[in-house]
């Protein structure tokens, strides 16, 4: 290219839109068991190298290899099986009744149950995560009640938070889940302030931060890094690069040429690179950066590598953006097809298991829904009632406030 050539911008392409087919080389994987398990005061510069490869445990034949294979105990990972199904039963149930339009929204986490799951049975009781919309897998493997879970989503007369939310914005601080928030990224930074209160009130309890890979884009994934890094806050810095925000590629979002680990390093904090649709991998960084937290080393950011199988929310057709078979090609396949495969190999699961089980949450999660409805659903009468509308928006109700109740005869 010459000096004198006119200048022009640059703007990030996925390699391949609808009736194409993905180069996913992109993606930089590591052989299973190929990357080191650094010690747990590791400085951020030590991590350079590892934040640009891929901590994979499960190889392709199903096998636990490599430093970050740990002995886990047999039910935890049945346990988290379990907990993986079942949150597909409960996103494939409730994308049904969006198109029954028993209620108006929903987002599925297909492909990315992993995660949530692995890090939720990494951590502690009294631990908090600041998740997303797509983090679902927390509450259903922490075990909080599915029907409630279901009011929300159809906004009805039980739903505990009357009303006031968009389906799947749930809360429950019992269940270390902090109210989730339709402006990307805002939890970010609010779990690290969780982080700092903790450490100081002398506390033992850690925080996790979830964010996507379009989300990291926004100034408070900054703010949370170098705050974070600066008072050494207990926290796990979670990025979930499932490849889309939207119909946005995550190169658009900073991703072209370099990966979201890569963002830590320069913040100063130890950073890793993670199969994320490896339910082994996932615990044991998960164990490995809580660990580090309740040490007072203070934060790591962890880059989970999957892919967002399904569509961005019941609003959204991503045949428009991306070949079809995106997902069927995706190099780090299905996080259930992989973990069954292991847990087949160890003789703790079969096919016959697996498709028992798989039936018995369907059955289950169906005669959750029904339960629900009879709270009512979309477009029925069982409702929160109007004057919900203008309680809690102050601690007390400030006059203004009930003129307008008043003006409404609520
Ligand atoms: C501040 C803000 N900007 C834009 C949006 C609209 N929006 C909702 S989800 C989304 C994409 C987020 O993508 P990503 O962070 O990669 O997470 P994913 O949905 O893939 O899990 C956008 C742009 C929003 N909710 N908040």
């Amino acid at each position: 290219m010459s000096a004198s050539s006119s200048l022009h911008l640059h703007v990030p392409e996925p390699s391949a839109r609808p009736g194409q087919t993905t180069d996913f080389s992109y993606l930089k994987l590591s052989p299973a068991g190929a990357v080191a398990k650094p010690p747990l005061d590791v400085t951020a510069a030590q991590t350079a190298a590892l934040a640009d490869q891929l901590v994979r445990v499960l190889d392709d034949d199903g096998n636990a290899v490599g430093p970050w294979a740990e002995d886990i105990d047999d039910q935890l990972l049945l346990d988290a099986m379990h907990a993986m199904l079942k949150t597909r039963a409960y996103d494939a149930r409730l994308v049904i009744a969006q198109r029954q339009k028993k209620t108006s929204f929903y987002i599925q986490c297909l492909g990315e149950e992993a995660i949530a799951i692995g890090q939720t049975l990494a951590l502690r009781d009294g631990d908090m995560h600041f998740p997303t919309y797509r983090q679902q897998g927390i509450l259903i493997a922490k075990g909080a009640p599915l029907v409630e879970m279901m009011c929300q989503v159809l906004s009805n007369a039980a739903d505990p938070l009357k009303g006031r939310q968009l389906p799947i914005m749930y809360s429950y601080k019992e269940h270390g889940f902090f109210t989730i928030s339709g402006n990307l990224t805002t939890q970010y930074i609010q779990a690290v302030g969780w982080a700092m209160a903790s450490a100081i009130k002398g506390d033992t309890k850690i925080a996790a931060a979830w964010v996507g890979d379009g989300a990291t884009a926004e100034g408070d994934f900054h703010a949370a890094l170098t705050f974070a890094h600066v008072y050494r806050a207990p926290v796990i810095l979670n990025v979930v690069n499932n490849q889309w925000a939207i119909s946005t590629f995550q190169a658009i979002a900073g991703g072209e040429n370099t990966t979201f680990a890569a963002r830590g390093v320069g913040y100063g904090i130890p950073s890793l690179r993670v199969d994320g649709n490896d339910l082994l991998a996932v615990y044991a960084v998960s164990r490995w950066a809580a660990e580090r937290a309740r040490s007072n080393l203070g934060p790591t950011l962890v880059e989970w590598v999957t892919y967002r199988a399904g569509p961005h929310s019941t609003s959204d057709d991503p045949s428009k953006y991306r070949p079809a078979d995106d997902a069927q090609r995706f190099p780090l396949g299905d996080p259930i097809e992989r973990l069954k495969q292991h847990l087949v190999k160890r003789g703790l699961w079969s096919e016959e298991r697996h498709e028992q089980t798989r039936a018995g949450y369907d059955a289950e999660i169906s005669r959750a829904l029904k339960e629900a409805e009879t709270h009512g659903a979309l477009g029925s009468e069982l409702r929160p009632g109007p004057a919900e509308m203008f309680n809690d928006v102050y601690k007390d109700m400030p006059e203004h406030l009930r003129r307008q109740r008043q003006q409404l005869g609520a």
